[in-house]
C-alpha cells in the first residue's frame, strides 16, 4: 500500500541503483504479484514487458498497447509502497513517445524506465535475437535525451538498455552504444545476454568500469552464483520472469486436477485459501473504513459474554489468563468480540469472568464473576449474569468468550424478528474432522441455495447428534428478543436445578422441546471458535 510518509519511490529507487551493494529486482505482472513480492522482502519490482504482456495473453511484440501496460502498472503502483522499473521496450516510438510515457510514469508513481535499442514493434531478445536490428544510436540518444528532459522529478532514472550482444554484435559495439547513451543522459545501462554463461556481460564490466551503474537479467545464465556478479560490480540484478514461470506450473497443475477429479478435495489443501486472497487485497482495511466512514445501524441491545473458561486446549498460553484475553493480532479474542458489537451500536457488554477473572480487564465493560467456574458450566455462568441484570427493555445477545465473527452476523441475527434466532453453519463437516466438539443443530429443512429465504427452525442441538441429522454448527451468537427475555431466564433456572453443568445447547434443546420456535439463520465460514493453538494461528488471518 503506498505509505505517504516513506522516500519518494523514485529517491529509494535512484538509492538503490547507485549504492555500491549488489540489490535484486523482482518480476510482478500485477497488483497481486507485486504484493506478494514485495512481502517476500524484494525493495524494488520488475514490470517487465514479457509477464506483462504474457499475463494480458498476447505476445512480448508491442501487442498490447502502451495505455494498456500504464493501467495494469497504476494498479501495482497502488499495491505496494516499493519503487518499480518499467519495462518501456524501445519506447513505444521516437523521442516524442518517449517524454510522454515518462510523463505519465510519473503521475502514476512509476519510479523509473527501462528503454532498449530496438525498433517499434519490439519482439522479445531470446526469439531469434540475432535476426534483430538495432536502432541508429543518434536516434536512440534522442530517446533518451526527450526523457530525461521530460522528468519533473530529479531523481526519476532511464536505464538504457543495449541488444548489441543479443542481436550479434560484439563487446565493442555494446561498449559504443554505453558510452553513447551515458552521453545522452542515461542513468544506467542494461547489458543484455541470452548465453548460458556470463561471457559477456562480465567482459563489459570489466570494459566498462564504473561510468554507470550496470544492470543484468541472467534469465539464461542463471546457474551463475550471484558472488561472481557482486564480485564484478553490477549494481541491479533483475529475476525477470520467475513469478510468472512459477505461476504457471501451479495454475496448470490445479486445472488439470480439477478438470480430472471433477471435485477441489486433492487441491483444497495446496492452494492459498480464500482468506489469503482477502489479505492480499487489503480486505481489512477496508473494513476498518467502514466502521469509520459509514453511518452505522444502531442496535438497541446488550451483551453477555460467557468467558469464565481457561481454554484447555491452548496449553501454556492461559497459564496467566484465560482463553478470551489470548491475543490474535495484537489483540485479546475479547477485544475482538467487543469490536464486532461496537460497530453495530451496541457498547452495553458484561462479561461473565471466572479463571483468572483479573486478568480480564478491558476498558468500557461490565463484569459478572462466576466463582464456581471450575465445575460449573456456560448456563451457570449465564445465570450469573441474567441476575446482575434487570433489563427486561432491550434485545440480549449471548456470545462465547471464544468466538470471533464478522460483524455482518449481528446484522443477520438483528433482521429476524423470531424471539429466539441463532445463526448456523453451513460448513459443520470441518468440526467432525477435526474430531473436535461442537454444537450440532437439526433443522426443519437443509440449507438451499434455491430456497434461502424460507423459515427454518431449529428442532434439535447437542454435541454428539448422528451426523445424518446435523443440517450445521450453532457458532455461538444467538439473539433473543426483550419480551422473551424472561423466559430465558425461567428456562436457565430450571435447567440448572437439574444439572450444574448444562450447556447452552442444552438451553437450545429445551427451548425446541417446549415448543418455542427457535429461528435458524444460515450462513458459511465468517466466525472462527478458538479453541486450540491451530485456531490461535487462523484466527491471525481472520481478524
Ligand atoms: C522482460 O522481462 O520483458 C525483458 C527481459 O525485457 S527479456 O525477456 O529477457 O528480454
Ligand atoms: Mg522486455
Amino acid at each position: 500500500m503506498k505509505n505517504k510518509t516513506a522516500d519518494k519511490r523514485t529517491t529509494l529507487f535512484k538509492t538503490l541503483l547507485t549504492s555500491p551493494e549488489l540489490e535484486f529486482l523482482c518480476e510482478a505482472h500485477n497488483g497481486i504479484s507485486a504484493r506478494i513480492a514485495e512481502e517476500a522482502g524484494f525493495r524494488a519490482l520488475w514490470a517487465g514487458g514479457l509477464c506483462m504482456s504474457a499475463q494480458y495473453g498476447v505476445r512480448d511484440s508491442n501487442e498490447a498497447s502502451w495505455t494498456q501496460m500504464l493501467e495494469m502498472l497504476e494498479f501495482m503502483a497502488d499495491a505496494v509502497s516499493i519503487p518499480i522499473l518499467m519495462d518501456g521496450d524501445t519506447g513505444y516510438g521516437n523521442f516524442n513517445n518517449v517524454r510522454r510515457l515518462v510523463g505519465k510514469l510519473e503521475q502514476r508513481s512509476v519510479a523509473a524506465l527501462c528503454i532498449e535499442d530496438k525498433l517499434y514493434p519490439k519482439s522479445n531478445s531470446f526469439i531469434d535475437g540475432n535476426k534483430q536490428e538495432l536502432a541508429d544510436v543518434d536516434e536512440f540518444c534522442s530517446r533518451i535525451k526527450a526523457g530525461k528532459d521530460a522528468q519533473q522529478d530529479d531523481d526519476f532514472c532511464i536505464v538504457t538498455r543495449t541488444e548489441a550482444f543479443i542481436a550479434g554484435w560484439g563487446l565493442d559495439e555494446a561498449l559504443r552504444r554505453a558510452e553513447a547513451y551515458h552521453a545522452a543522459g542515461a542513468d544506467a545501462i542494461l547489458i543484455h545476454s541470452a548465453q548460458n554463461h556470463p561471457g559477456e556481460i562480465l567482459a563489459f564490466k570489466k570494459e566498462w568500469g564504473d561510468r554507470l551503474p550496470v544492470v543484468i537479467v541472467p534469465t539464461t545464465y542463471y546457474a551463475t552464483p550471484t558472488e561472481v556478479f557482486r564480485d564484478a560490480g553490477v549494481s541491479l540484478v533483475i529475476w525477470a520472469n520467475h513469478l510468472l514461470r512459477a505461476g504457471i506450473v501451479s495454475m496448470r497443475e490445479c486445472a488439470q486436477t480439477i478438470a480430472r477429479d471433477q471435485n477441489l478435495q486433492s487441491v483444497e489443501d495446496r492452494i492459498a485459501p480464500v482468506q489469503e486472497i482477502f489479505r492480499l487485497q487489503g480486505v481489512s482495511e477496508l473494513q476498518a473504513a467502514e466502521e469509520h466512514y459509514l453511518p452505522q445501524r444502531e442496535m438497541l441491545a446488550r451483551v453477555i459474554v460467557l468467558a469464565a473458561s481457561r481454554g484447555d486446549g491452548l496449553g501454556t498460553l492461559t497459564d496467566e489468563r484465560p482463553k478470551t484475553m489470548v491475543e490474535v493480532q495484537g489483540k485479546p479474542l475479547l477485544g475482538h468480540i467487543v469490536s464486532a458489537y461496537n460497530s453495530a451500536g451496541i457498547k452495553e457488554i458484561a462479561v461473565v469472568r471466572g479463571y483468572k477473572a483479573e486478568a480480564v480487564d478491558l476498558p468500557g465493560l461490565s463484569y459478572v464473576e462466576n466463582p464456581d467456574y471450575a465445575d460449573t458450566g456456560e448456563l451457570y455462568s449465564l445465570q450469573c449474569a441474567l441476575r446482575a441484570d434487570a433489563d427486561n427493555d432491550h434485545d440480549l445477545f449471548i456470545s462465547f468468550g471464544d468466538v470471533i465473527f464478522r460483524r455482518y452476523i449481528l446484522d443477520l441475527l438483528a433482521d429476524h424478528d423470531e424471539a429466539f434466532v441463532i445463526v448456523v453453519d453451513t460448513d459443520w463437516k470441518e468440526s467432525v474432522n477435526r474430531g473436535r466438539p461442537a454444537d450440532y443443530v437439526s433443522c426443519s429443512e437443509p440449507h438451499s441455495r434455491r430456497d434461502f429465504n424460507s423459515r427454518v427452525l431449529l428442532t434439535a442441538a447437542g454435541e454428539d447428534l448422528e451426523e445424518a441429522e446435523i443440517h450445521g454448527e450453532w457458532m455461538g451468537v444467538m439473539r433473543i428478543r426483550a419480551d422473551a427475555v424472561p423466559m430465558l431466564r425461567n428456562t436457565v433456572d430450571e435447567l440448572l436445578t437439574r444439572e450444574r453443568q448444562a450447556m447452552v445447547h442444552h438451553l437450545l434443546a429445551a427451548l425446541t422441546a417446549a415448543g418455542e420456535p427457535v429461528r435458524v439463520v444460515y450462513t458459511t465460514g465468517h466466525w472462527l471458535d478458538v479453541d486450540s493453538l491451530d485456531d490461535v494461528i487462523s484466527a491471525g488471518s481472520f481478524a
